[in-house]
This record gives structure tokens, C-alpha cells and sequence, in this order.
């Protein structure tokens, strides 16, 4: 049997004489990358936390003790150690494990999460809620470095920070959201000043410890614990640790990949790589970019996912990270249009539901000309259902003046985007995650239109004129649609549905 075999619940964990945690916590890093080798998944942030992961389990008695996540991006080792071992190739597949954390999968998931900078709000509320039923059980809010680019925590902290209730903030540095962590904060984290910082906010501040030296976290845990006041512990780790591919990615440190192999002694995505909306999106931002010098993009901690690196190295401080903070990447966006500036926003559809107010009281009221680049809408498959792009066209369609395109295929993003940037006043473009059409139109077949008859089905038919081809689409019999399929300005407007 081997050691993980045995160590599958956070007691047996804490049977285990403490020598032996070194040799479980390799075992744990072996099995993510193992299993991220074959399915996929967040491998940098999880190998980065294994040893937190370990004295948390060893210092805190979950489930009595509820462990909240951030994100749950980094909780790999903690769903292997809370029974989930034999099932973890199922991650991120249908009835799988699931990509978060999740507590329909297990008690330990104190609460589920998959969008970031929740965690000390949700960890505030079931420590007041535990408060007021008497319960002595303790709260922890795991949060990353990024997490605190983003307003929301900063909220929960200003509130825990006044509040008598003895809620552990664990502060996870690793000096990286996906990419780079930005901003001022990421700054004073790396200087002296973090201690002063968190203790005028009303925390008891405990660190900076190694996070990879159980020496020190085990004894740091086990006082934030024993505190009747609010604490923060400041853990140093290193994002990818363990992982030498990981490790030597700079970029993001293996933040998120899909399934690889070795192939001639290389580390390979087993998955071949076509061209995305998102990179069709940043390649005609960039001709946008280089053709007005007002355009400037900017991204909320995305600059990987919406495939903005290349542009971050073509226009430097024209392209803005402005860290995980959607509400402002709106609203400063807001100001940058009033300002004379084109901006071109990228969020993913699911993470721009945390900018509907900004976009409707700092955008759409005052009719500015910034062009939202929607990421991700619509299904949006493995990481499960805090990622779907489900909502946006139901509540942007809701929004006056804002003007909504939908490109089908590659070749519609530029006249798109185009004709956005053209105009006077808010705009969206909404494009799903998939991989572009190699050949061909947005048809399954090149050639041919397709057509919905009232009765039901769906037909497939030639139809040519005039040297176009032409389809119609029938949303309820008598009504249509005609698209042309050139991509053109015209078009553009056309289809801005
Ligand atoms: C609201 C929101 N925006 C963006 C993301 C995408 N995202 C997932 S993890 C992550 C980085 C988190 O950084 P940090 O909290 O420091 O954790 P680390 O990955 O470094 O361990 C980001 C931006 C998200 N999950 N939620």
C-alpha cells in the first residue's frame, strides 16, 4: 500500500508521525503532476501550496474547522487528501471530479468557489455565523497574492479587521497571479511594510514564513489557531514548485495546462494547438493598435488568456494588466474613454458579470465608446459551472446604445472590431473559447447554407447567387435573417445581434 494509499483523509493524516510529511508531501506532488500529465488542470498554484496544504490538514480539524479556498484553483493536494484519490483522472470531465472546489464533492469543500477574491468575505460570514451558534471551530480564508489585486477581498479584510471574530487569513505569495502579480500591493508584499500594512488593517500578522518548510509552518498554523482575534499569515511559496517544466515556465509557472507528454526528451501539450478566437481578437486589436494610436487594451490579470502577451511586448503600457479587478478594468476603462483614449476591454463572459454596474452606471449611461471584448461566452466546457459564458447576451442585450457583435468565424473579428472602434459609443464583440474553423465558413461544410424549416429540422442545401453564397437563417417560420458570406463592414453590421 502505498503512502498515499493510506493517508486519504485529513486524520490519517494527522496520525502520521511528522518525519514522515516530507516524503507524503512528495508523494502528493508526484500524483498532481501525474494527473495533470494526463487530464490537465491547474498545476502551477497546486504544487505551489502542497506543503500548506499538509499543515493545514495537520494544524485544523476539517470538516469541523472549515477551510475556504480562493478560487480553489491551488487545492489539488487537498482534494487527494480528503478521499478523492482514486477519482482524480476524472477531473475536470463530465460527473468528474470537479475543477474547484465543490462541497457537493466532499464536507471538506467548506464552500465552493471558481471566480476569486471570495474567499475572506465567505470566511467572514461562517465565522460570525459560528460565533452567534456558540462554536469554538475556526475559519480559515486561503488567499493568493493575486487575490488581493481584486476589490473584493479588500472589502472582506476591512470588515474581518474590525470584526472580534478569530478568522485565519492565510496569504499564499507567490509573487504570480496567472501572470506577473501587479499593482502596488504585489509591491509591499515584498517589503517590510506588509507587517505594518496588515496590522493597522486590525489583523495579528504571523510571518513571512517559508511556505515549502513544515518547520515553520506548523508552528506558525498552530498559534494562528490558539488567537481570539483576526490573523494573517504570510506564507512565501513558489508557484510550479517541484516541477522543473513548471518551475522554469516564467510566464505563469505551469498555472494552468492542458494534458502533456514527453516526447525526444521535451515536455509537450499532447494536444495540437489551433488558432483561438481570443488570438484572432489580439492579432486585429493589434493591427487596430498600430493603424490609431488612441486604442489601448486592457485586461483584468487575463494577459495570457486573451492572448495579449504579444501585445504586452509590442505596446508595453498601452496594454494595461490592472490585476484581477473587473469592476475597475470597466471602470477604468470608463475613464480612459473620457479621457480621449479608445480602449478595448477583454474579459472572460463569466468574470464581466462582476462588472454589470460599472458597465451600465460608468459606460452605457454616459454613451462611451469602449469596446468590451467578451472571451469565453457561451459553453465553455472543463472548468465546470463558475466558468460558463452563459448570461451576457441576456442581460447586454437589456443594455440601450450598447451595440453587440457576434463573430462566427475568424475572419468577422476585424471588420468587427472595426466597425466598433468606429463608432461613438459602447460596444461588445462576444466570442466563444473554441478553436477557429481551419477551412471554410461558419458552416459544417464549406458550400453550404443551412436552412430550419418549420418543421423541425434542419436541412443542408447548396444555395448560390450571384457569386455569394447566401443562408438563411429562420428564427420563427416567417422571420429571417440574410447574412452574406463576405466578411465586410457591412457585414459587421449586419450581424451585430
Ligand atoms: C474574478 C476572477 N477573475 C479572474 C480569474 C482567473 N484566475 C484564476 S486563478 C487566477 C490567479 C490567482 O492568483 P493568486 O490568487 O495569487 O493564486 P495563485 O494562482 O498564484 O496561487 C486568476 C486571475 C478568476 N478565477 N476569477
Amino acid at each position: 500500500m502505498t503512502l498515499l494509499q493510506r493517508v486519504d483523509s485529513p486524520e490519517a493524516l494527522r496520525a502520521l508521525p511528522e518525519e514522515a510529511l516530507p516524503a507524503l508531501c512528495a508523494a502528493l506532488r508526484e500524483e498532481i503532476v501525474t494527473v495533470c500529465g494526463r487530464v490537465g488542470g491547474h498545476l502551477g498554484a497546486s504544487l505551489g501550496a502542497v506543503e500548506l496544504v499538509v499543515a493545514l490538514h495537520r494544524v485544523f480539524h476539517s470538516p469541523k474547522d472549515a477551510l475556504v479556498f480562493d478560487v480553489g484553483h491551488q487545492a489539488y493536494a487537498h482534494k487527494l487528501l480528503t478521499g478523492r484519490r482514486g477519482r482524480m483522472h476524472t477531473l475536470r470531465q463530465e460527473e468528474g471530479v470537479a475543477p474547484f472546489l465543490d462541497p457537493a464533492e466532499s464536507v471538506h469543500d467548506a464552500f465552493g468557489a471558481g471566480h476569486a477574491c471570495t474567499a475572506v468575505s465567505v470566511a467572514l460570514g461562517m465565522a460570525e455565523a459560528m460565533a452567534e451558534r456558540g462554536s469554538l471551530q475556526r475559519v480559515v480564508a486561503v488567499v493568493g497574492d493575486g487575490g488581493l489585486t481584486g476589490g473584493l477581498t479588500f472589502e472582506g479584510l476591512n470588515n474581518a479587521g474590525a470584526s472580534p471574530h478569530p478568522l485565519v487569513v492565510v496569504l499564499n505569495d507567490n509573487g504570480m497571479s496567472i501572470s506577473s502579480n501587479v499593482g502596488a500591493v504585489a509591491r509591499l508584499l515584498k517589503s517590510a511594510a506588509a507587517r505594518d500594512f496588515f496590522e493597522a488593517l486590525g489583523f495579528t500578522y504571523l510571518g513571512p514564513v517559508d511556505g515549502h518548510a513544515l518547520s515553520e509552518l506548523l508552528p506558525t498554523l498552530a498559534e494562528a489557531r490558539r488567537a481570539r482575534r483576526p490573523v494573517l499569515v504570510h506564507v512565501r511559496t513558489e508557484k510550479g514548485r517541484g516541477f522543473l517544466p513548471a518551475e522554469s515556465d516564467r510566464a505563469t509557472r505551469g498555472h494552468a495546462m492542458g494534458p502533456y507528454e514527453w516526447r525526444d526528451g521535451k515536455l509537450v501539450r499532447s494536444r495540437g494547438g489551433h488558432a483561438t478566437f481570443s488570438e484572432a481578437f489580439a492579432e486585429a486589436l493589434g493591427r487596430a493598435m498600430e493603424a490609431d494610436a488612441r486604442v489601448v487594451a486592457v485586461t483584468p490579470a487575463m494577459l495570457e488568456g486573451s492572448a495579449l502577451t504579444g501585445l504586452k511586448a509590442r505596446f508595453g503600457e498601452r496594454v494595461h494588466d490592472v490585476g484581477i479587478a473587473e469592476q475597475h478594468a470597466v471602470a477604468f476603462s470608463a475613464g480612459l474613454a473620457a479621457g480621449g483614449a479608445r480602449p478595448v476591454c477583454l474579459l472572460y463572459s463569466t468574470f464581466l458579470q462582476r462588472a454589470m454596474d460599472q458597465l451600465v452606471h460608468d459606460v452605457v449611461l454616459p454613451g462611451l465608446p469602449v469596446t468590451l471584448a467578451i472571451d469565453r461566452a457561451g459553453l465553455v466546457g472543463a472548468d465546470g459551472a463558475t466558468h460558463q459564458g452563459s448570461y451576457d447576451i441576456a442581460w447586454l442585450r437589456a443594455l440601450p446604445s450598447l451595440r453587440l457583435y457576434v463573430p462566427v468565424v475568424g475572419a468577422d473579428v476585424e471588420p468587427m472590431l472595426a466597425t466598433a472602434l468606429g463608432g461613438t459609443g459602447p460596444a461588445a464583440l462576444r466570442f466563444p473559447r473554441g478553436t477557429l474553423r481551419q477551412r471554410g465558413g461558419c458552416w459544417p461544410r464549406p458550400g453550404l447554407a443551412r436552412r430550419w424549416w418549420p418543421s423541425g429540422r434542419w436541412r443542408w442545401r447548396r444555395w448560390r447567387r450571384r457569386g455569394h453564397w447566401k443562408a438563411w437563417r429562420c428564427w420563427t417560420p416567417g422571420w429571417c435573417r440574410r447574412w452574406t458570406r463576405r466578411p465586410s463592414t457591412q457585414r459587421a453590421t449586419r450581424a451585430a445581434w
